[in-house]
């Protein structure tokens, strides 16, 4: 058989399809078979293939048009028709002769009665289009044709001339895709000037930016153009794309958005710690809250509380400038109720710090290791040394802070207790220390942070930390961290606690590297505090 150098594809009409354009206008619009046919032949020509066209109401017919194309034919595009959901006789013609099959339908199948959701041929076909009226046809002609006719003749040639072919072949598809990037890249600076002219009319028309149904509209129709297996590839891609033009829109909006309220509180931070001359710390001498707070700021006066509850107390009855509280461990993680307590009581973080947390074990002095039946420190302390705790099978006693727990001991003289806290406390309580390793891991460290009434943004911060309510939907965390993503600031650190009293919602704290007001955070803010049910800003400052 002597094939036709130009390839030749067959487009097959089932049943009925030859009334198009005379009734039901509602699911198959207003055009006929022969302007399907027009259609398609100049998107062949266009493509270079040589288009043939059959229509039959009779499945036997439309077998035998399969099994006649083997002879002739590069590919077949095919709206089978009702015989779409029951033709099993078709779908084995399909497999059964080899080519590329394209499965297109006018209107969207899947959206109909449930009796169309369900092709049978689908599995025997290459790609499924549905839904864009007479532009099924093309964009399945089109799709089957660079998918599959074009790239197999493709690599059929590149085996016949074999690695030299191949050679060729890889350097000339990489040079057509360079030509698609700047094509796409074309297309994409379109796609934003469009964007942009509709943030002018939205300036005017004080309308919102983001628009979910105009989004999910935008999307299902990706999806229906892209066919079945590209279709949530294509959808991603579609929505970096709405979120892209999103930003570029709020670029415009917070240039002259006056109502901004976290723009308006950022604008009205204070901007200097000189004031402060009272910090506040959670425990005694020796606690490690102390050593940050004394390493924070420098010959202050420091105001001891029994909890961080306590110090963050101080605070509101004015008694202390700013509180130093522990927020999170390298061992253990997150500080229990400190995110809770920043919120309860509407506190900033100013400042962060980060100390070596090296535990020891405090005993009235004499006392062996055999002895100790019980050990006390703060929860933290505790399970930082969960395992040597396991290990001896101590009782364990909760206590307010380390340091307090070392007060305790010296307190009861009881040789069978001992203390987990800093040397420094073991020494103000009069304790020895037992050179036992009692601590987790080698490197023990605790980040500290100051936390005040009041916003204070100095000069030097470096990083913002974030509180965020997300949407009860999917790809929402993905989505919010993907504005500060696109605006190149990187996270440093992420938390979520649930939402008391909304079963299933949490809140997330995100932490992010940026410089004090910088402009891309800022935007990144101005876009979120639009686009999720709540944001607020915790603080923006330098970790020392
Ligand atoms: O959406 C499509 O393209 C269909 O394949 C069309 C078939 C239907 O059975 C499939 O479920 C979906 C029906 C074509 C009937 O066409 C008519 C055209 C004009 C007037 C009446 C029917």
């Amino acid at each position: 058989m002597v094939r036709n150098s130009v390839p030749v594809i067959l487009l097959i009409n089932g049943p009925n399809l030859n009334m198009l354009g005379k009734r039901s206008r509602e699911h198959y619009g207003s055009f006929t078979l022969e302007q399907v046919y027009g259609a398609f032949r100049t998107k062949a020509e266009a493509l270079g293939v040589e288009a043939r066209f059959f229509q039959s109401n009779s499945e036997g017919e439309i077998v035998t048009a399969i099994q006649e194309a083997m002879g002739y034919a590069d590919g077949i595009v095919i709206n089978a028709g009702a015989h779409t959901h029951y033709s099993y006789a078709i779908m084995d013609a399909i497999e059964v002769c080899g080519l590329p099959v394209m499965e297109v339908h006018i209107s969207n199948i899947h959206k109909r009665e449930p009796f169309r959701n369900v092709s049978v041929i689908r599995q025997a076909c290459v790609g499924q289009i549905y839904g864009l009226g007479l532009d099924s046809y093309l964009v399945g002609l089109e799709k089957l044709c660079r998918e599959h006719v074009f790239a197999d003749s493709k690599i059929a040639a590149e085996q016949r001339s074999g690695d030299e072919g191949q050679t060729g072949g890889l350097s000339e598809l990489r040079s057509r895709i360079t030509e698609v990037d700047a094509e796409l890249m074309r297309v994409f600076n379109r796609r934003m000037d469009l964007a942009e002219q509709i943030a002018h009319l939205k300036v005017s028309s004080k309308s919102a930016v983001y628009d979910a149904a105009r989004e999910s509209e935008v999307s299902d129709l990706a999806r229906q153009r892209a066919g079945e297996d590209m279709a949530t590839r294509v959808d991603s891609m579609m929505k970096t794309m709405m979120r892209i033009s999103r930003e570029r829109q709020y670029d415009i909006l917070m240039k002259t958005d006056t109502d901004w309220s976290i723009g308006r509180e950022l604008a009205n931070a204070g901007h200097s710690l000189d004031h402060v001359s009272v910090v506040a710390y959670a425990g005694t001498r020796g606690s490690y809250s102390e050593a940050a707070a004394k390493k924070l700021f420098v010959g202050k006066e420091l105001l001891p509380a029994r909890t961080f509850a306590a110090a963050c107390e101080q605070l509101a009855q004015k008694k202390a400038d700013v509180a130093v509280l522990p927020l999170e461990n390298t061992i253990v993680g997150s500080v229990d109720n400190v995110f809770e307590l920043l919120q309860k009581n509407n506190l900033y973080i100013v400042r962060a710090t980060s100390i070596e947390v090296a535990h020891k074990l405090a005993v009235i002095p004499g006392t062996k290791i055999e002895d100790i039946r019980k050990v006390t420190s703060h929860p933290q302390g505790l399970s930082q040394c969960s395992e040597a705790i396991i290990r001896n099978g101590w009782e364990t006693i909760v206590s307010d802070n380390t340091a307090f727990s070392a007060q305790d001991v010296a307190e009861r003289g009881d040789f069978s207790l001992a203390a987990i806290s800093s040397e420094e406390a073991a020494r103000e309580s009069g304790l020895e220390i037992l050179t036992t390793d009692i601590c987790n891991a080698d490197r023990n460290r605790t980040r500290f942070i100051v936390v005040s009434a009041d916003l204070i943004i100095t000069p030097d911060a470096d990083r913002i930390s974030t509180l965020m309510h997300l949407p009860h939907r999917s790809g929402a965390l993905v989505s919010a961290l993907q504005v500060f993503a696109d605006r190149g600031l990187n996270l440093s650190a992420i938390s979520s606690r649930p939402i008391a009293g909304t079963p299933g919602e949490y809140a997330f704290f995100l932490d992010f590297i940026c410089p004090s007001m910088g402009q891309e955070a800022l935007l990144a803010l101005y876009q979120l505090s639009f686009e999720m049910p709540y944001v607020k800003v915790l603080g923006w400052y330098v970790e020392e």
